[in-house]
Parts: C-alpha cells; sequence; structure tokens
C-alpha cells in the first residue's frame, strides 16, 4: 500500500493552515506531525535543514518545503472547488504583497521585541494599508477574486486573522466592514474549525 503523504505543520502558523487546507480541499489523507519549534524532529531537520513549517514528503519521496508549493502540489493532485480558477497574474501579486511587505508588517506590529534594532511604531499602519486593498476589492464581491473561494483567500486569510488577533478590539472598530465579514466567513467555515482542532495523536491523520 502506498504511504500517506507526511506532512509537518504547526497548528497556529498561518503558512501551515493554508497548506492544511489545501490539502484537505484536494481530499489528500496525510500524517500530520504537530512540531514543537524547541524540539523540532531530527527527520524534519534531515530533509528540510531551514526548519520551517509546513515541509510535506510525498509518497514518491519529494519534499517541499514552501507552503505554495505544498498547496500547488495538492491542488494539482485534485482540484474540487477549481481554487485555481482566477486571473493568475493578480492571484500572484496579491499574495506576494501579503507575504512580503504585509507579513513584515504584521511581525513587526505583533512582536516588536524582536526587531530591537528598527522602530515598529508604523507597523500597524503599514498593515492597515493592505487590509485597505483588500477591503476594496471585497467591497464589490463577496471573495478576494470574485464570487467563489480561491486559493488567494485560502492563501491570505490565515495572516489576517493573526493581524486581528493582536488586537481584536481596535480590528472590529474599523470602517472595513466588507473585509471584517470575509474573514469572519472563512474563520467560521466548517473547514477552518476542521484544520484547528487540536489533535491527540501525534503523527495524527488530516482527513477524518
Ligand atoms: N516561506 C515559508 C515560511 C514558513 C515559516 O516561516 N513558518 C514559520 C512558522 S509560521 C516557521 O516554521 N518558523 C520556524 C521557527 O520559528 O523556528 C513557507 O511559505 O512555507
Amino acid at each position: 500500500m502506498k504511504p500517506n503523504p507526511l506532512l509537518y505543520s504547526y497548528r497556529r502558523c498561518p503558512y501551515a493552515m493554508r497548506a492544511r487546507l489545501c490539502l484537505v480541499s484536494a481530499q489528500i489523507q496525510c500524517d500530520v506531525i504537530d512540531v514543537d519549534f524547541k524540539n523540532k524532529p531530527a527527520h524534519m531537520l534531515s530533509i528540510s535543514p531551514k526548519g520551517t513549517v509546513p515541509v510535506l514528503q510525498t509518497p514518491t519521496g519529494e519534499v517541499i518545503d514552501e507552503s505554495r508549493a505544498i498547496i500547488i502540489w495538492a491542488l494539482s493532485q485534485h482540484n474540487p472547488e477549481n481554487w485555481f480558477d482566477c486571473d493568475k497574474h493578480l492571484a500572484d501579486s496579491l499574495i506576494d504583497q501579503n507575504d512580503g511587505a504585509f507579513k513584515a508588517a504584521l511581525d513587526r506590529y505583533k512582536y516588536p521585541n524582536r526587531f530591537p534594532d528598527e522602530d515598529c511604531f508604523n507597523a500597524r499602519e503599514r498593515g492597515l494599508e493592505f487590509l485597505s486593498i483588500l477591503n476594496d476589492h471585497l467591497s464589490t464581491q463577496a471573495q478576494l477574486m470574485g464570487d467563489k473561494v480561491t486559493v488567494v483567500d485560502i492563501c491570505i486569510f490565515p495572516f489576517i486573522r493573526q493581524f486581528a488577533n493582536v488586537d481584536i478590539s481596535w480590528f472590529e472598530s474599523l470602517d472595513l466592514k466588507p473585509l471584517q465579514a470575509w474573514l469572519n466567513g472563512h474563520l467560521n467555515s466548517a473547514r477552518f474549525k476542521f484544520i484547528m482542532k487540536k489533535q491527540t495523536q501525534n503523527p495524527s491523520l488530516l482527513l477524518p
């Protein structure tokens, strides 16, 4: 029997969340190991020395250790919800902005102590610029690329969740209703709740 793909993950990591969401959409059963960052598994470091999650080892032994590459692998196996059904150029541009300038602002807003040589004072404002761009997209459509969920929503909302949770009252007080409704829709989805369930077994299975 073919082994399941092996996924090194971390429950609250936004990169790992988007990978898990796509693996579940693709209905790919994986063995999942939730990594303790203070004690990273030797096998994970041997196949991916950079030490970040998610890392996927496929049944053929291929190692994929970037979340976007895992997403492409998963959805090229099976993509029943057509999550690539959008303008590729715009999709890449929004995900690049999320993973680049927005993630940098998020880290500086959430963990200013990690950047002692930098002035993190404006980090929240810099993050807000990206939130406004997303809100503009969502003011005329339910999802970032139109009325249907695509990989762009899945790649971005876990990071907006993290940004919102730094100071949820401030986030909720913003005049960004379409963005707040979009985020709540994703957070309340059965699939998100499913991938956030705490697992007791290690490794656990991704699908029920
Ligand atoms: N570009 C990578 C980034 C992954 C990443 O930075 N993951 C963080 C957790 S959110 C991590 O594993 N950090 C390792 C550590 O803190 O030791 C991807 O897209 O997979």
